[in-house]
């Protein structure tokens, strides 16, 4: 079953087989973010939250980028000030905390340049693929801007305070094998394989046990926060909660009946 809705021009919304994907559409623009585009993507986030079909989510650009941060043609310093930390307080912000909080599983899916707050996105995403010619573009310090969207934060995590530094101080780009390497993104495909590859995992993300999914990524985003007898304790806790649902009760039965577990029929299918 699939379904399509466009909340507006700037954001295209599909659902099928369990899973939906937001695709960022302002091509021309290479997918970076004006206000419509921010409420468009809002919008989405909330629709895809409540609809419980949706056990797992895409984000992925439309075009030859995946999304270039923030629309540069809406900034005219010559011609006026703006209150930068407004946007991030207004937009990105609470974008990065959504993803962080969105209780499904989320896939980037890096299909050409990420830049500025396009990287923060990607890398605020659950797992990131990217296509062969995709490149992490930092580009805030080419602007005289400071890294957003939480990657002073993420990028320390997942290279390291010294690699985080000299990318961000260098205005690096790197290549999809650098961000393969550097442990930015799971797994590089030729762009024609690309969404194949994504659908496959999204397909078989939403056909997993979804509260189990939800525990998982909760306990390891909180990971980085706790002592290890915080995180001990919290795994207890998420695993009393996992051990009372219906999906432990299914595992462990077609364990025993040496059949796969089947966690989720889509509606029609019932
Ligand atoms: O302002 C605030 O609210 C604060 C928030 C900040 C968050 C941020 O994200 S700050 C960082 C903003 N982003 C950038 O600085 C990236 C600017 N873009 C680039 O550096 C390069 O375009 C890329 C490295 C991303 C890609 O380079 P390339 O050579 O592959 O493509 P291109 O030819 O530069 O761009 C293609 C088109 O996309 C081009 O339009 P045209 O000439 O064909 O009509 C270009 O103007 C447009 N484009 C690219 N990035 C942006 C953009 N248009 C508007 N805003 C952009 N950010």
């Amino acid at each position: 079953m699939t379904s399509e809705t466009t909340p507006s021009n700037t954001i295209q919304l599909t659902i099928q087989d369990g899973f939906a994907t937001i695709t960022l559409n302002r091509p021309k623009q290479l997918n970076s973010f004006n206000e419509e585009m921010h409420n468009a993507l809002a919008t989405t986030l909330d629709e895809v939250v409540a609809n419980e079909q949706v056990r797992a989510i895409i984000i992925t650009g439309e075009g030859k980028g995946f999304c270039a941060g923030q629309d540069l043609g809406n900034r005219d310093p010559r011609k006026q000030t703006y209150d930068l930390g407004q946007t991030i307080t207004e937009f990105y912000n609470p974008l990065m905390k959504r993803l962080k909080d969105i209780g499904k599983p989320t896939i980037a899916v890096v299909n050409g340049v990420a830049a500025g707050a396009g990287i923060g996105i990607a890398l605020a995403c659950d797992i990131v693929l990217c296509a062969d010619k995709a490149k992490f573009a930092m580009a805030f310090g080419k602007i005289g801007l400071v890294p957003d969207s939480g990657l002073t934060w993420t990028l320390v995590q997942l290279v390291g305070l010294a690699r985080a530094k000299a990318l961000v101080l260098t205005n690096a780009t790197l290549s999809a094998e650098q961000a393969l390497e550097y442990g930015l993104v799971w797994k590089v495909y030729e762009s024609d394989r690309l969404m194949d590859e994504a659908i496959k995992l999204a397909t078989a993300l939403a056909h997993g046990p979804a509260l189990g999914t939800a525990l998982t990524i909760k306990a390891l985003n909180q990971a980085t926060n706790n002592s290890l007898e915080k995180q001990l304790e919290l795994e207890a806790n998420y695993q009393r909660e996992a051990g009372y649902s219906d999906d432990y009760k299914e595992g462990v039965t077609a364990f025993l009946e040496k059949r796969p577990a089947i966690f989720y029929k889509e509606k029609n299918e019932y």
